[in-house]
């Protein structure tokens, strides 16, 4: 309800485009999403017109629109004079504020840092939603019928980041307060809008990181779907980057299915926003190579699963083959590969299974991976396996040697070194690693004798 001093509302178109978009942000919420007014309870929606806002300096202002969260009520300012053309209250900015309540009735993402960009950024994504449902069109652009002030297909256009960490990303740290934008939330907010864009209507390039970028857009309306989804299903009021990424692949394999070209285009869009992330789902798409080069210098079967395309340049491979495979699979990289030759894969998201490519030293499986190779380290044993504190280790030795023990971590760094005192007599030998301070992960136990080098994988576990 909206009331007037006199009740004559000759002239007001101010209060009319206001009580407009509201209406409109409220039909958006009920019919494309389910949901019933912003606390998805029938709440009433209380707003102020022409309303002045305090900067942080204490003075008052008009060029402003906002959500106030104790008093819940919408306030939009009419930039300092009468004409109605350049008042805060534009579709977009309307369903703006009106979705900041929406966040603090689910996610409740807190008004700062990455969760605070987080925030504004979900407000600037419906913004736009309640647009496009209202006008039949999207500009992408943050209230331009009064003069943007964000760019979604652009973010660098106002000075805002498309790259997570990138170039005009705001440092997060010390305090977060009204004189630093609570560490710049109306700023790092572009990393999301960007992704969403790509989402929805796709793109490529190259990110602040240097990282090239392929994305088939999915529309509006499933792009709208996933991220309302995450922010009512899975954010919480910490949550930042990496949980937005969790969250929204979450939410697109619960609406498309496991491996849905949703979900595979989801996860593509956060990794050329740069959110690299590793996520809970195996729709990671780089490769490492520092860690693939690494197990294969250690001379054993290199298995390595993807699920999205990934493409690398390890130099890891013998025969230079092109091999094809398939999201799902297992590639095994058999011993035999010299350094300084390429590896190239790419994967074919979620496409029939094909049969291997005639590729000797290449096989493709769809068997989970198993990075151990039974019969590589024969009388060699680590247990428990996974371990969450202490490893044992036994080992057979035909005849009198020295004998030393290596694990490195996932990036093939050593960690712990033992050596058998002098040389050691045949037979059975028995060391134990105190691993309780070493970081989850995998880990590589190498053993070398005088008559053989062993590897076993292991993989430390959280108690
Ligand atoms: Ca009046
Ligand atoms: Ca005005
Ligand atoms: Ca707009
Ligand atoms: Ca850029
Ligand atoms: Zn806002």
């Amino acid at each position: 309800e909206y009331t007037d001093a006199d009740n004559n509302w000759t002239g007001q178109t101010s209060a009319v485009q206001t009580f407009f978009g509201i209406n409109q942000a409220w039909q958006y919420y009920v019919n494309r999403h389910g949901r019933n007014s912003y606390d998805n309870g029938g709440a009433n929606i209380n707003a102020y017109n022409e309303a002045g806002f305090t900067n942080s300096s204490g003075n008052t202002y008009w060029s402003n629109a906002s959500w106030s969260q104790g008093s819940q009520v919408l306030r939009f300012g009419d930039n300092g004079n009468a004409g109605a053309g350049d008042d805060w209250n534009a579709t977009d900015i309307v369903g703006h504020e009106f979705t900041h309540a929406v966040t603090q009735f689910s996610a409740g993402l807190d008004y700062n840092g990455e969760s605070g960009a987080l925030n504004e950024s979900f407000s600037d994504i419906f913004g736009e939603m309640v647009e496009l449902f209202s006008e039949g069109a999207v500009d992408w652009l943050v209230g331009a019928d009064r003069g943007a002030i964000r760019d979604m297909t652009n973010p660098n256009n106002f000075n805002d980041p498309d790259t997570y960490l990138g170039t005009n990303w705001v440092a997060v740290g010390g305090t977060c307060d009204g004189t630093n934008d609570f560490c710049g939330v109306h700023t790092n907010s572009g990393v999301q809008n960007f992704w969403f864009y790509l989402l929805a209507v796709g793109g490529t390039g190259v990110n602040d990181n240097g990282d090239t970028y392929t994305v088939q857009g999915i529309g509006t309306t499933s792009a709208a779907r996933i991220a309302y989804r995450s922010l009512t299903q899975y954010l919480t009021n910490s949550s930042g980057y990496a949980d937005a990424k969790n969250g929204a692949i979450q939410a697109a394999i619960d609406l498309f299915g496991d491996c849905s070209n949703e979900v595979l285009q989801c996860a593509r869009a956060w990794n050329a926003v740069g959110v690299n992330s590793t996520d809970l789902y195996g729709y990671d798409i780089d490769v490492d190579c520092t860690i693939l080069t690494f197990v294969h210098g250690l001379g054993i079967d290199l298995h390595y699963t993807a699920f999205n395309d990934i493409q690398s340049d390890c130099n890891i491979a013998s025969n230079g083959a092109l091999v094809d495979f398939e999201a799902g699979h297992v590639i095994f990289l058999k011993p035999g590969f010299e350094s300084g030759d390429g590896f190239h894969a790419f994967i074919n998201p979620c496409a029939a299974p094909r049969p291997a490519p005639p590729v000797e030293s290449v096989v493709i499986s769809g068997a989970k991976p198993e990075l151990n190779v039974p019969g590589e380290a024969p009388g060699f044993e680590a247990w428990p396996n996974p371990s969450d504190g202490v490893v044992n280790f036994s080992f057979k030795t035909d005849r009198p040697s020295a004998v030393r023990l290596t694990v490195y971590d996932g990036n093939g760094q050593p960690v712990y070194q033992w050596q058998a005192p002098d040389e050691s007599p045949a037979g059975e030998l028995k060391h134990t690693w105190d691993a309780q301070a070493m970081p989850p992960g995998l880990y590589y136990a190498e053993l070398v004798t005088a008559d053989n080098r062993m590897v076993q994988k292991i993989t430390r576990i959280q108690r």
